[in-house]
């Protein structure tokens, strides 16, 4: 890669899917099962909080027997072995960049083994008995939820993401539909300022009109190709 130096790479669910996670658009995905209204909105949560409490509990049990594919160990190899700067963007709530070896992840979307307390904000460990409302460990207040950003929440650290999506070279996206803003707009940001987009996704994604290049294929064989 001439001339590259600044990177930002966004996953979406589609660099989880070999290792068994489920997406949310394929056939019989998470959205066939649940409704997003019901599930990953706060007025769902306010309405059902069992219900979403169960679905959180789902997904991390789901997470927590799956193990990182060759698409999240070829990011960790770049990031380290990348002497440019390197920000590594995901929309997933699970673990696996990081147990595939990626030291610094930003969770956009939060996290499915955290929860977050919302009287104090402070986040801890997902305790194991969610719906049955523990104390927060910080203020004892019964007020924990998943610590993931739902539809109609700002997103986390997005004057991070923005500041690198301004200065990259290279914007890769990985394994995401382009359905879910402000993730689908990033192609467009570091467009805007001159960056080289790439898309690597299994299909053509709702965005892939904004990349100068699209290469199809399971990220965990593309990913390695670009990164090797
Ligand atoms: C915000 C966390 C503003 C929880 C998620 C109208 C009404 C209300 C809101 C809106 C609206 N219009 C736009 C919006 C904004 C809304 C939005 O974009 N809605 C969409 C549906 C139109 N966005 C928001 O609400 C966001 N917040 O806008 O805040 C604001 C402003 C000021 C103040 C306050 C707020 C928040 C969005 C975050 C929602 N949370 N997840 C959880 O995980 O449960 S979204 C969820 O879906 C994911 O996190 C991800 O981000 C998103 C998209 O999913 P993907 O990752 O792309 O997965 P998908 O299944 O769709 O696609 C998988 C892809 O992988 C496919 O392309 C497939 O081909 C590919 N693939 C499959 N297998 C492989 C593969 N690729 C490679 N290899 C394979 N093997």
């Amino acid at each position: 890669m001439t001339d590259i130096r600044n990177i930002v790479i966004l996953t979406g669910a589609g660099v989880s899917a070999e290792s068994g996670i489920d997406t949310f658009r394929a056939d019989g995905g998470l959205w066939e099962q649940h409704r997003i209204e019901d599930v990953a909105t706060p007025e769902g949560f306010a309405r059902d909080p069992d219900l979403v409490l169960r679905f959180y509990e789902m997904r991390k049990e789901q997470i927590q027997t799956k193990l990182p594919n060759p698409a999240h160990q070829a990011l960790a190899r770049l990031e380290a072995e990348w002497d440019g700067n390197l920000l590594l963007v995901t929309q997933n709530i699970d673990d696996l960049h990081e147990r595939g070896g990626s030291k610094s992840v930003l969770h956009m979307h939060g996290e499915a083994l955290l929860a977050l307390c919302s009287a104090c904000e402070a986040r801890s460990p997902w305790p194991g008995v969610m719906v049955e409302r523990p104390p927060c460990p910080s203020c004892g207040a019964a007020a924990l939820r998943p610590d993931v950003v739902w539809f109609g929440e700002m997103p986390y650290r997005m004057d991070e993401i923005y500041a690198a999506l301004g200065a990259c070279d290279l914007f890769v996206s990985i394994g995401t539909s382009g359905a879910v803003y402000p993730a689908a707009g990033f192609v467009r940001e570091a467009k805007a300022h001159g960056a080289q987009t790439l898309e690597l996704n299994l299909e053509r994604s709702q965005g892939s009109g904004w990349f100068d290049e699209t290469r199809l294929g399971p990220a965990g064989e593309i990913v390695p190709e670009w990164v090797d």
